[in-house]
């Protein structure tokens, strides 16, 4: 086992000019330049003809491997079966969930060649890992092709309940599809059980002594593996950001504030946050003119309908809380329709008292631990998170609301207006303290662990001695392949099997 092949619909930017990358590019790129390796996806191009080839770029240590979509594909993979079926329906929100047979065979051609254009790149030693709702039936694609090396899932959204799964006219292609791989990874317990759930009930499948899936023929390993984030570089970002950036406006430094931060995404609830909000300032008078809600949506998915008209309705509903309310020196709502480097969205959250994260449903929800991430420790602010977000299962020193009930999540920020110092630093401490320990390299070599350890039973044992010698013997341990019980930080040991095993 020598090199790591990431797969993912998106891969980072090489531009200069975009370095500002996500906390899961930097982890995962982290891990190829560490050991050598892969990255492959779509280029992000719509191109026509899409050239026979992958365009191949040289990136530090690794190489990253990109692919055009031709228009047709462009639609009915991209804009139609993976967003508008796949994430409203994981989202389990059938109401917005398109079921249209096109899009899934332009999904499963895309797939198809994903698999093929990959295919030449690899080598019988590589892991492969690929990552999202997009590309599920690529494990099984390149196990037609005769690959037989560790190949990986993560779902970074949720898992929705069977009965949601099963509205899918396509859920036991899909089913079948996941049981390509060796290991499934998910963002919470919930989404495992879920799924458990689905493929014991509905697909018959079986959990054995060793609490291995045993369906389709094959055994696989699922877990949760909750993603983290680069804690310490938040912290660090946020302490040192001096002058702030973004410099708050004169506005913001005369009123409290109020911070969200969020993809412009049905899921994300920001109607229901605006209308809690609105809640807040109609029952509580005393806050006119002196808090503000600043919520900062970046547009996402233009092309996809059911993304305009939310874009519509929630400048329709700032609109109207600010006609209600705004005074001439106050601005209930700053709506911001862009996007932020990370090192001014650390600056919003810093200077905010109040993070609103009310997602009605989110695999994770990573803006609410970099809210967390990004506090002053002698004065912290408060987490308002939802139920629904799967970071809720973690952060345990949030104030927990249902999104949906409006007057109670106007009540919590009422409350956490009025918590005091104390309580506030009793509970960001803890959360601080698991965002460090479980931050995003735990989460990239607990998963790496798991599926060495997935695959024990065919890779480790046709292993020469002095291949144990380095170490194997760490990642051959069945209690490794369980976050969830004991796993000790052995991140430097993952990634150097990674090197010296080639
Ligand atoms: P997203 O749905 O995109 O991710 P989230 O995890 O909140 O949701 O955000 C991802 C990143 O985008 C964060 O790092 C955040 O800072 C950044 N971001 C969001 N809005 C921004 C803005 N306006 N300007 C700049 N940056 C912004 C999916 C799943 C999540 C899961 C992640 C990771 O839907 O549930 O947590 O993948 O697995």
């Amino acid at each position: 086992m020598s090199r790591l092949v990431v797969v993912s619909n998106r891969v980072p930017s090489t531009s200069p000019a975009k370095s500002e990358a996500g906390g899961l590019a930097v982890a995962l790129q982290a891990a190829l330049n560490e050991t050598g390796g892969l990255w492959f996806g779509w280029s992000g191009k719509v191109v026509e003809p899409p050239a026979p080839a992958p365009t191949v770029t040289q990136c530090d240590r690794f190489t990253l491997a990109t692919l055009d979509l031709a228009r047709p594909d462009y639609e009915g993979y991209y804009n139609g079966f993976a967003n508008r079926t796949l994430w409203p329906l994981l989202h389990s929100r059938l109401d917005l969930t398109s079921f249209d047979a096109a899009f899934f065979q332009s999904y499963q051609q895309v797939n198809a060649l994903f698999a093929a254009r990959l295919t030449p790149l690899l080598t019988p030693d590589d892991a492969v890992w690929v990552h999202d709702y997009h590309l599920i039936p690529l494990g099984e694609e390149l196990r037609r092709a005769g690959l037989d090396n560790p190949l990986g899932f993560y779902l970074h959204i949720p898992f929705p309940s069977p009965e949601v799964m099963m509205a899918l006219p396509w859920h036991r292609e899909l089913a079948k599809a996941l049981c390509a791989y060796d290991l499934i990874g998910f963002q919470t317990r919930r989404d495992l059980q879920n799924f458990r759930d689905f493929m014991q009930r509905e697909m018959h499948g079986a959990i054995d002594g060793d609490g291995n899936l045993q369906v389709f023929g094959r055994t696989l390993v699922a877990n949760a593996f909750p993603i983290g984030i680069d804690a310490d570089k938040f912290a660090a970002m946020a302490g040192n950001a001096e002058p702030q950036e973004p410099r708050p406006s004169e506005h913001a430094r005369r009123h409290r504030q109020i911070i969200g931060v969020d993809r412009l995404d049905y899921t994300k609830g920001l109607v229901e946050r605006f209308r809690a909000f609105e809640a807040l300032i109609e029952t509580h008078p005393e806050y006119h003119g002196r808090v503000c809600l600043t919520q900062v949506a970046a547009p996402s998915r233009e092309h996809v309908p059911e993304y305009l008209g939310i874009r519509a309705e929630l400048e329709k509903i700032a609109g109207g809380i600010n006609g209600r309310f705004a005074e001439l020196d106050w601005t209930p709502i700053h709506y911001i329709n862009r996007s932020f480097g990370q090192k001014q969205l650390t600056g919003l959250y810093r200077n905010s008292e109040i993070g609103l994260v009310t997602p009605l449903r989110d695999g994770m929800n990573l803006v609410a631990k970099e809210y967390v991430a990004s506090q002053d420790p002698e004065n912290p602010g408060v987490l308002v998170l939802s139920q629904f977000a799967g970071a809720a299962e973690q952060l345990l020193g949030a104030l927990i609301v249902n999104p949906y009930d409006i007057q109670s999540v106007a009540k919590v920020l009422h409350s956490a207006l009025a918590m005091p110092v104390a309580e506030r630093r009793a509970r960001w401490r803890p959360m601080m303290a698991s965002l460090c320990r479980e931050d995003i390299g735990h989460w990239r070599d607990s998963f790496l662990r798991a599926l060495f350890a997935a695959r024990q039973p065919r890779r480790i044992y046709h292993l020469v001695p002095e291949r144990r010698a380095v170490g194997l013997s760490d990642i051959a341990r069945p209690d490794m392949a369980r976050p969830d019980i004991g796993q000790s930080d052995n991140r430097v040991g993952v990634i150097s099997e990674l090197r010296k095993a080639r």
